[in-house]
């Protein structure tokens, strides 16, 4: 694999932390985003110990000032980054959406669409410039098919998948490649903060079947990112094989 600087947000926790640990190895530099600097701290340890260089950016994705703070903040060189991860993202509630919160909404809006169209404007100008790069956006089966109760949520996700397919036009005529992952149901984090630290609740969603691990995601987005110049992996759907839709899932009792 040729790219050497691989930037990821939300690397603190689930498909980020495993993309990390995925793309560690001798030569590679990675870019750790989050916002819990603790995490951030023991993750590039682990990493540097397997031979990568590792630089940590603390910010919230939603800040646009410190967003552009931590970037300006990179080591000579390092801006040249060659592949963008936008990862960090959320769902919060599964209220209805004639009666959830509005403040909810907006952290979901906030993170995962514009924080991620804030991330790929300011880091897509450098991949035109040097003439290479690779954005990968982490997008959901939600985006395709919303569920009730999971109506923000779909609709950022899919708004995701209309982002990466409107880039992808914008960079036709340049060598750069963008992918949209779209995994169904992972066992990460991300059901705890749905359920606002309701780790029973959060349980049961992965109750029955064999999910997906963030590590299984990340592998998809390796292998991407690890295609030859030409192919440019444009969507994947990827799911456990005991899931057939967003709701379907064949559950042993
Ligand atoms: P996790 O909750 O385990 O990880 C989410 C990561 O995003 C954490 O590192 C979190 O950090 C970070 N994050 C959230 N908000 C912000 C913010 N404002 N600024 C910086 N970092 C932030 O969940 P997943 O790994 O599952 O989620 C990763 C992505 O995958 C999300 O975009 C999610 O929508 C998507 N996805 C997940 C699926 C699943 O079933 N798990 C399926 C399909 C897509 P912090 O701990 O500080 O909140
Ligand atoms: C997360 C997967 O099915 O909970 O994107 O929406 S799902």
């Amino acid at each position: 694999m040729k790219a050497k600087t691989i930037l990821i947000t939300g690397a603190t926790s689930g498909i980020g932390e495993a993309c990390a640990r995925r793309f560690a190895g001798e030569g590679r530099r990675l870019i750790l985003n989050g916002r819990n600097t603790e995490k951030l701290d023991t993750l590039r340890r682990e990493l540097v110990a397997l031979g990568s260089e590792v630089q940590t950016l603390p910010f919230d994705v939603r800040d646009r000032e410190a967003m552009s703070r931590a970037m300006a903040s990179l080591p000579e060189g390092w801006d040249n980054i060659d592949v963008l991860v936008n990862n960090a993202g959320l769902s919060l509630g599964d209220d209805k959406e004639y009666e959830g919160s509005l403040e909810e909404w907006d952290t979901v809006i906030d993170t995962n669409i514009k924080a991620l169209l804030a991330m790929t404007r300011m880091v897509v100008p450098g991949m035109v410039e040097r003439g290479h790069g690779h954005i990968v956006n982490i997008g959901s089966i939600a985006g395709d098919t919303p569920y009730g109760g999971g109506g923000v949520y779909c609709a950022s996700k899919a708004a995701v998948k209309a982002l990466s397919d409107s880039l992808r036009i914008d960079l036709v005529d340049t060598p750069l490649r963008v992918t949209n992952v779209k995994p169904g149901k992972v066992e990460t984090h991300f059901s705890v903060t749905r359920y606002h630290g309701d780790q029973a609740k959060a349980d049961a969603v992965y109750e029955g079947f064999q999910p997906l691990r963030g590590e299984d995601v990340a592998e998809v987005v390796y292998f991407a990112v690890s295609a030859p110049d030409h192919v440019q992996i444009a969507e994947v759907l990827v799911m456990p094989t005991a899931q057939a839709t967003s709701t379907l899932c064949a559950r042993k009792k």
